[in-house]
């Protein structure tokens, strides 16, 4: 039984979905601290939770016989730098409950999402290896990193099977992202269908790693079925599938939307942004389990303005 700590958010919505299209409905509990989509809240078991509150995870865990848990609450990027204290709190307290419950021996296996926030402007900004400087300049991306060292502690120590990977942008169109840096990514196609401009809060040729949900989906259940043996890191493995800039972004959809107009306005996001790499080096999770993306940018765009278009029509 599988339970999703998170899973009215933008990865966890869409996660939910494909663990019950694998494993079964009922197989999937479904969590959040507020309801989540109609589709997810439908389609299998909701229970209301508090990712901080571990007793209240213990319950949920003995009430289903739990043995797998995504947990996916976390603070992103700007709110984070709006509230650091509780984005410390929500991020860390989460997942040192969950970790415990684990080597307690309440639930077997544990997937965690780390974050290319863990990097800072002293990474090497190309191709950024697996192993390398890591000095983040954010609140969310000290605690992704904080995080990572706390799965490996547990791995190391007590033979927690904890997985975890560093999530680039992630591109999808079902559920809305709250507070991310990268949202300008997802904004921009809602925007050129409803308004045909967008006024970029990054830079130009602000050039980031990205990836589209499915394949962020993908990737993550991959890794959690794959052998133990062959999870050679219990860090984060490094996730990068693709990048561009939002000048490249607005030439793809000009493609199809030849009036599309985009203007530049960075604003404080263009910091985080900025401290962040061009592109990853993933070739570790590309070598140890087979790791593969299959959306490049113009079939994101394809797909993101097809979907949102018939989604706002219905
Ligand atoms: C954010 N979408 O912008 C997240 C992600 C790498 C970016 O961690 O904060």
């Amino acid at each position: 039984i599988i339970l999703i700590i998170g899973a009215s958010g933008q990865i966890g919505n869409e996660l939910t979905q494909e663990l019950r299209t694998i494993y079964g409905n009922s197989n999937v509990i479904a969590s959040d601290i507020k309801e989540g989509s109609e589709e997810m809240m439908s389609s299998g078991p909701f229970e209301m939770m508090d990712a901080t509150d571990k007793e209240g995870i213990l319950g949920i865990v003995k009430k289903h016989n739990v043995t797998q848990v995504y947990l996916l609450a976390a603070m992103l990027s700007v709110t984070a730098e709006k509230h650091p204290k509780k984005a410390w709190d929500l991020n860390m307290n989460s997942l040192l409950g969950v970790l415990d419950l684990a080597k307690e021996k309440h639930i077997k296996q544990v997937f965690w999402p780390s974050s290319i926030a863990v990097f800072g402007s002293t990474t090497p900004k190309d191709n950024t290896p697996q192993k390398t400087i890591m000095e983040p300049s954010t609140v969310y991306g000290i605690s992704k990193l904080s995080g990572e060292f706390w799965c490996n502690y547990y791995h190391e120590k007590y033979g927690v099977d904890v997985r975890s990977i560093r999530y680039p942008g992630i591109i999808s169109w079902k559920t809305k992202p709250g507070g991310g840096t990268t949202d300008y990514a997802i904004d921009i196609y809602f925007k050129a269908l409803k308004e045909g401009a967008y006024e970029c809060f990054l830079s130009e040729n602000t050039r980031l790693p990205m990836m589209y949900m499915n394949d962020a989906v993908a990737a993550t259940i991959q890794l959690m079925q794959a052998k133990h043996i062959d999870v050679k890191l219990r860090t984060g493995y490094n996730l990068g599938a693709i990048d561009f800039t939002p000048n490249e972004m607005a030439l793809e959809i000009k493609k199809h939307l030849p009036d599309f107009k985009i203007s530049y306005h960075p604003d404080f996001r263009q910091e985080i942004a900025a401290s962040w790499p061009s592109s990853i080096d993933d070739s570790a999770a590309r070598t140890d389990w087979n790791w593969q993306h299959k959306f490049d940018l113009s079939a994101i765009t394809t797909e993101m303005l097809k979907n949102i278009k018939t989604e706002s029509i219905v």
